[in-house]
């Protein structure tokens, strides 16, 4: 071996040091993407990484205005027990011809981002170049709704799903099981069969429910969408009346199912949000609030109720598991109204409006526990366009797109392909209007996404079009970019 040889080797090694030591004192911000099912977490996640990446037009976002942002780009996956977002993927799927929005989202992944950059600083950057890591994880938005199960006993989970299952809205999902619980008692005795059928049949209800009502099914979330728990035991139970005293009998299946739903809490629901939503440095709330309202009033209900449920669980300061594992540590959270293309802008005040309407109590709650907080009305991949239709003398604000096939408005099916130009009406301009008949002259249909080029230079084509994702980023990620 010649000198130069070992020199080179040295030099090396002191460089490989040095990368590990500088990779270690990289700032890490945890990014929460939180979000009931079809709400928009990973078309969010994988949008939020092409901007930046592909350097995106982002100017109200001040470190790629400001053209600080060296580079931006995804870390091999950082956990070995997690698969990486697939975010190659759902950009592919966006390549396509036509276009494809990214599948519902069956299991756990996680992504690093790097982000590179010059301070705006004087004295930092002096230190040299900035380098940010961002993590994020997608899942599921049914496992969201399991949070509020963490504070509720088996008697109370029972009773209250028992409800839910016999709503008149249920009755054609719940035509099996109801009638096989009703064949039960507080006394049954424990029978490993039994709880395995009586599991099948409140599954095959969930998905019913689910079938009937994307929206807002019943829980718990993993039933419909297991990931790795397929066929696992931790999902053997299912919901009990208890006894006229509040429990069941000694030796009785009831005890069995409360032992297992406690299972279901320690080993699945809790592990969960120990290792995904505790110590986020910021947060994004991603709130479908226009699919609820096209549904109507009892959609709105079922939605607030939800998030009311859910964002209790992340109160600071209460007795709650969560809120103790919380500590304070998240300083900024955004409750974002998202698929806001699917109004003209003139009515984006509105649908914040309605969010913060829906949310009221949990926005008081971060506030007054010293986090910053924003409503926004937000698009993170826009699908439409803007324009305006003549009707006689009136200018009616209008969007433009290509709606989905199948998808139906005053009478006409879409057929996928063609463009069309529909106006959406008002929303309401006083959110407590929004359970009238008002609501009935709205129509939203869900659009093409807009097609991404992935090839040749990096231009207009290559950029994803978005409403206010910039504004989003810069209130998530701007300070620690300075
Ligand atoms: N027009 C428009 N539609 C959107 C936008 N974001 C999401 N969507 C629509 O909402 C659907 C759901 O978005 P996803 O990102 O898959 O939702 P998710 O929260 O990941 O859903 P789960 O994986 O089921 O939890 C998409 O298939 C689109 O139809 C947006 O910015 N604009
Ligand atoms: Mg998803």
């Amino acid at each position: 071996m010649r000198l130069s040889d070992l020199a080179d080797a040295a030099l090396e090694a002191v460089q490989s040091a040095s990368a590990a030591l500088s990779d270690l004192a990289t700032p890490i911000l945890r990014l929460g993407v939180t979000g009931l099912a079809r709400s928009g977490k990973t078309v969010f996640i994988t949008s939020l990484v092409r901007s930046l990446i592909a350097g995106g037009r982002l100017p109200f976002f001040a470190a790629m205005a400001e053209g600080r942002i060296t580079r931006a780009y995804l870390e091999p996956q950082p956990d070995d027990t997690l698969p990486r977002f697939a975010y190659e993927d759902h950009l592919a799927d966006l390549a396509r011809e036509p276009p494809q929005w990214p599948q519902s989202t069956r299991r756990l992944s996680q992504l690093r981002l790097t982000i590179e950059y010059t301070s705006a600083l004087t004295l930092r950057r002096a230190l040299g170049p900035g380098r940010l890591h961002i993590d994020i994880v997608d899942y599921p938005g049914e496992w969201l709704s399991d949070l509020p199960l963490l504070d509720q006993s088996f008697a109370d989970w029972s009773r209250h799903a028992l409800v839910e299952a016999s709503a008149p809205r249920r009755a054609t999902a719940a035509a099996e099981w109801l009638p096989f619980h009703a064949g039960l008692a507080a006394t049954t005795p424990a029978d490993e069969q039994l709880a395995r059928v009586g599991a099948e049949l409140f599954t095959r209800y969930l998905r019913a429910a689910h079938g009937d009502q994307p929206l807002f099914a019943p829980g718990p979330g993993r039933f419909r969408l297991p990931g790795d728990l397929a066929g696992s035991p931790l999902l053997t139970f299912f919901p009990l009346a208890p006894g006229r005293e509040g429990g069941y009998g000694r030796a009785s299946l009831g005890t069995m199912l409360a032992r297992r739903f406690e299972s279901y809490k320690s080993y699945v629901v809790k592990p969960f949000f120990r290792d995904h939503f505790a110590r986020l440095d910021r947060q994004i709330v991603l709130i479908d609030a226009l699919s609820a309202v096209s549904a109507g009033g009892q959609a709105l209900a079922d939605l607030k109720a939800t998030l009311q449920a859910i964002l209790a669980c992340f109160r600071p300061g209460s007795n709650t598991w969560l809120s103790r594992l919380f500590a304070l540590r998240t300083d900024r959270v955004l409750f974002a109204a998202t698929k806001a293309d699917h109004l003209h802008h003139a009515n984006h005040d509105r649908l914040e409006a309605i969010v913060r309407a829906l949310i009221d109590a949990a926005l008081t709650r971060a506030t007054t526990a010293g986090a910053e907080v924003k409503v926004t009305a937000l698009a993170a991949l826009r699908a439409t366009r803007e324009a305006e239709a003549r009707r006689g003398r009136e200018r009616l604000p209008c969007i433009v797109g290509v709606p989905l096939p199948g998808e139906r408005l005053a009478g006409k099916v879409f057929d996928g392909r063609t463009e069309a130009a529909i106006f959406p009406g008002d929303l309401p301009s006083d959110a407590r209007d929004l359970i009238s008949p008002a609501l009935e002259n709205l129509g939203f249909v869900a659009f093409r996404p807009p097609r991404v080029r992935l090839d040749g230079p990096q231009g207009e084509g290559a950029l994803l079009p978005h409403v206010r994702l910039d504004r989003a980023i810069e209130f998530l990620l701007g300070d620690w970019l300075q």
